[in-house]
């Protein structure tokens, strides 16, 4: 898993990895972990909470098969999104995008 988040990081720019949407829900501590993080380095990082949005829900399930969050969602310039799940994972790769590495 450790690789794969590297090889997203160092195989795109930054500027081609245009967009970031963090899956959550209430309740849920590696989430606010996650969201914490998000704060601290100022990163624009759509939120979709799957417990006040069906479609968001729909769109972690089908894209994980879980209902597990937090999920970080990347999608690039071409469309294509990557899903990366496990808070720590999510948070090495935000803060390696952050650095611009
Ligand atoms: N190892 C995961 C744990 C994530 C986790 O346990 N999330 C809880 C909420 S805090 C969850 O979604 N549980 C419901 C489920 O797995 O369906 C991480 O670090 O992200």
């Amino acid at each position: 898993m450790a690789a794969s988040i590297m090889e997203t990081v160092n195989s795109k720019t930054m500027t081609e990895v245009d967009s970031l949407v963090l899956y959550v829900r209430d309740y849920c501590g590696f989430c606010h972990r996650v969201l914490r993080v998000i704060d601290g380095l100022g990163l624009k990082v759509e939120i979709r909470n799957i417990w006040q949005s069906g479609e968001a829900e729909r769109e972690l399930l089908h894209a994980t098969g879980r209902h597990t969050v937090p999920v970080l969602r990347i999608m690039d310039s071409a469309g294509d999104s990557r899903w990366l799940p496990e808070s720590g994972e999510i948070i090495r790769f935000l803060e390696a995008r952050h650095s611009g590495g």
